[in-house]
């Protein structure tokens, strides 16, 4: 497969992004997280180090296809009595590892240049994709508070996204996210159902045959 045609420009043409409006409240930040990835990587890495990947269970009973962990002050968790944010992470018992600066910092710029001064998360789920894993659509609504934005970035392998309307049945848009791309998700837009079709084949420069995107929440 063929990579972005961008990958070669040097690294101060995230300098100037092109904000793409997706939907009311939904901004698209192109290439801006391209120049941190090597240290976003890097403190991925270090996160997993102590609270590894693993594929967690819905209330259903339905093991997810894609692989997850957390930082910060509290994680997402799923598990047969439902979905939750929480302190510990239920492998170790273990407060979730501190996020990292180079992730609040990104989170709090890109949120701020979609309108959303003073963006503070305090949890930050870690998905991890190979090809053929997908995510159903869904709406993230377990946070307490729908006023603050999700910001998302994307690492690695491209994906679509799926991006739907404020009903399950509503006829998604399809979005391509590409390595560095970095989503900010508010107002009208913070209910929109949303998911991601199966992963394609490929082999990224950094990641190889991996996608990796961090969503920052505030979710207390
Ligand atoms: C739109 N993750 O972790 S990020 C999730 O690519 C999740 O891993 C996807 O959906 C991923 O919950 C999509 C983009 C995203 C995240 C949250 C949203 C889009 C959103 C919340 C509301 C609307
Ligand atoms: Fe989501």
């Amino acid at each position: 497969m063929t990579f972005d045609l961008f990958d070669d420009l040097p690294e101060d043409s995230a300098a100037t992004p092109a904000i793409e409006p997706l939907a009311d409240g939904a901004v698209v930040l192109r290439g801006v997280a391209r120049a941190d990835a090597e240290v976003l990587l890097a403190d991925v890495q270090a996160i997993v180090a102590r609270a590894p990947w693993r594929h967690m269970v819905t209330p259903g009973g339905l093991k997810m296809s894609v692989a997850m962990t957390n930082c910060g002050a509290c994680g997402w968790v799923s598990d047969a009595r439902g979905y939750r944010y929480d302190a510990a992470d239920p492998l170790s018992g273990q407060a979730w590892p501190d996020m990292p600066a180079s992730f609040r910092e990104l989170a709090a710029s890109a949120a701020a240049q979609a309108g959303f001064a003073g963006f503070a998360p305090d949890a930050c789920l870690i998905n991890r994709y190979v090809p053929g894993t997908r995510l159903s659509l869904h709406q993230d609504r377990d946070e307490r508070d729908f006023t603050a934005p999700i910001v998302s970035v994307s690492l690695g392998l491209p994906a679509v996204f799926l991006f739907g309307g404020m009903r399950r049945a509503d006829k998604p848009q399809r979005v391509r996210l590409a390595h560095g791309d970095v989503v900010v998700w508010g107002g009208p837009s913070r209910l929109a159902f949303h998911g991601v079709a199966p992963l394609a084949d490929g082999d990224h420069p950094l990641l190889g045959p991996l996608r990796i995107n961090l969503t920052f929440r505030k979710a207390r």
